[in-house]
């Protein structure tokens, strides 16, 4: 399947024998340029940049690389290829065929779920709209614009299937994609974790490993969807998503790198001393996983969720590699949760949202391994610890149960009083916020990052990935 790039939307869905459609969505075109255009990174609108576009769905080949002004990228609408005869993986219609249209009684959950996924794509963008005034380098400036127009392209993807499956709703859904902005007061984003702010790079990193994980996940679990051009819509999305989870955790590796370094110069881990010379302290990093990880958490939804039993049951959303279990209708089984009141068994189906939680917590303890390898071998006893699922929880079971990072249950004066401490301070932010200065000689570093191992898509390093113009 070759993606048309001669129409005016790049797609292999064969737009071009849809008139009805490619209208529509020529019409909703203009709209997200304008959105961009208000809410992207706007003061880079006329600089080159080494950007990655697709060009096909395969696993290898699927992109090229190339100098594009952000505001000619060329978004389009590419799913994966099909599986022959696919049939529907889990819950009570395992083993039917998977679904080309949506089915009329499951319109407003697929709905649903397609608008929070959609919700999120543009939150991102807008999120880190001003970062690019402070890059640390050219090589991290290129990485946030590739993360951004990608973004902006998952968006379509959700449009599409919205347009395409959905009628009038999907295109009013559509259009509110791009009136809700992310920390309006009137209109927000639909999930917590995309109204807050990125205004530093630090948090930037954080974001795109914890954050853009969420999104693995998420995505790795619609794409069991019984409907299979959602399932095929986000394969082929979660190609392109590696890449920022990539820039999150070498991200945060680089700044760990760069702190170990200073602290080796001074022969010491004391964190006056080492932002003295213009590096973040390992608490502090510490301090901004705290955040970002338990903000994440809560982008799984509740424990215990009927919205996601239901989902299970009528095959809307399974499990990421739903393939790995060998129990796919899991109608008898049950599962043990931890809550404030003690140990529960629930049903599995109503514990799916904690069965993805858990999974995504595995995956995140991986670059933490690592970070915590780097610091060891630098001969420093500090670790890094992703703080108890428990804490600093705002949706499900653990919401109003203050807790420690460790998880034990304190009294909700104590954690007020002692929070500050353990998610980044005003002192904190301000100190890290001095920082951001902004490097754009090329191969250059900011101070408190160091370079990467290798450049993008074997260039070297020092490549001037953006042409400033
Ligand atoms: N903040 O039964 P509940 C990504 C709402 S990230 C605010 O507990 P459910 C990306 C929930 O919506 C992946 N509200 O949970 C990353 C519901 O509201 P309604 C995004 C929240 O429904 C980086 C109510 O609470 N994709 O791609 O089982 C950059 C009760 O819900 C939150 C998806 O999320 C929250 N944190 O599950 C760019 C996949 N959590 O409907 C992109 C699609 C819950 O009663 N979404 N609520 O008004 C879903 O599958 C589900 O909607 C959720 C919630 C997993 C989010």
């Amino acid at each position: 399947m070759t993606i048309d790039y001669t129409t005016k939307i790049p797609n292999n869905v064969n737009l071009a024998n849809d008139r009805t459609l490619q209208r529509a969505l020529e019409h909703w075109q203009p709209r997200f340029l304008d959105w961009w255009r208000e809410m992207g990174p706007n003061a880079f609108s006329s600089a080159d940049v080494y950007l990655r576009t697709a060009t096909g769905v395969d696993a290898q080949g699927w992109a090229t690389y190339g100098e594009v002004k952000m505001p000619d990228y060329r978004w389009g609408i590419f799913l994966a290829e099909p599986v022959p005869e696919r049939t529907i993986g889990f819950g009570d219609n395992f083993g039917q065929p998977a679904w080309q249209q949506v089915p009329g009684e499951l319109r407003s959950q697929f709905r649903r779920i397609i608008v929070t996924q959609g919700d999120t794509e543009p939150a991102s963008v807008e999120q880190q709209h001003l970062l690019g005034l402070t890059c640390p380098s050219l090589y991290d400036l290129r990485n946030l614009f590739q993360v951004n127009v990608e973004e902006g392209r998952h968006l379509w993807a959700m449009v599409y299937l919205l347009h395409a499956y959905f009628g009038r709703d999907g295109r009013e859904e559509a259009e509110e994609l791009l009136a809700r902005h992310s920390g309006d007061a009137d209109k927000p984003r639909i999930l917590g974790t995309f109204n807050e702010p990125i205004s530093d790079w630090l948090s930037f990193f954080m974001f795109t490993y914890f954050t853009d994980r969420d999104g693995k996940f998420q995505l790795k679990s619609l794409a069991e969807s019984g409907l299979d051009p959602l399932a095929r819509t986000c394969r082929f999305m979660l190609t392109e998503e590696a890449h920022h989870m990539f820039v999150g955790e070498t991200g945060i590796g680089r700044i760990v790198k760069r702190t170990l370094e200073v602290m080796k110069e001074l022969g010491s881990d004391d964190p006056e001393s080492v932002r003295r010379q213009g590096a973040i302290d390992l608490p502090t990093i510490q301090r901004y996983m705290n955040f970002w990880f338990t903000s994440s958490l809560d982008l799984f939804g509740s424990e215990v969720s009927s919205n996601a039993a239901t989902s299970f049951a009528n095959g809307v959303k399974g499990r990421p590699d739903e393939g790995q279990y060998q129990d796919h209708l899991c109608k008898e089984a049950v599962y043990e949760l931890e809550t404030p009141q003690g140990r529960e068994s629930v049903s599995l189906r109503n514990a799916m949202n904690e069965v993805l939680r858990n999974a995504y917590i595995k995956d995140c303890e991986i670059g933490v391994k690592r970070w915590n390898m780097q610091i060891s071998r630098a001969g420093f006893d500090f670790q890094l610890k992703l703080p108890s699922p428990r804490f600093r929880r705002a949706i499900g079971a653990w919401a109003n149960s203050p807790t420690d990072p460790q998880g034990k249950v304190i009294s909700l004066e104590e954690f007020g009083s002692k929070l500050p401490g353990w998610i980044p301070s005003e002192s904190d932010r301000v100190f890290v916020t001095s920082l951001m200065q902004r490097v754009v000689e090329p191969g250059k570093m900011a101070g408190w990052i160091a370079p990467p191992d290798r450049g993008i898509n074997n260039l070297p390093v020092d490549y001037e990935y953006v042409k400033l113009n």
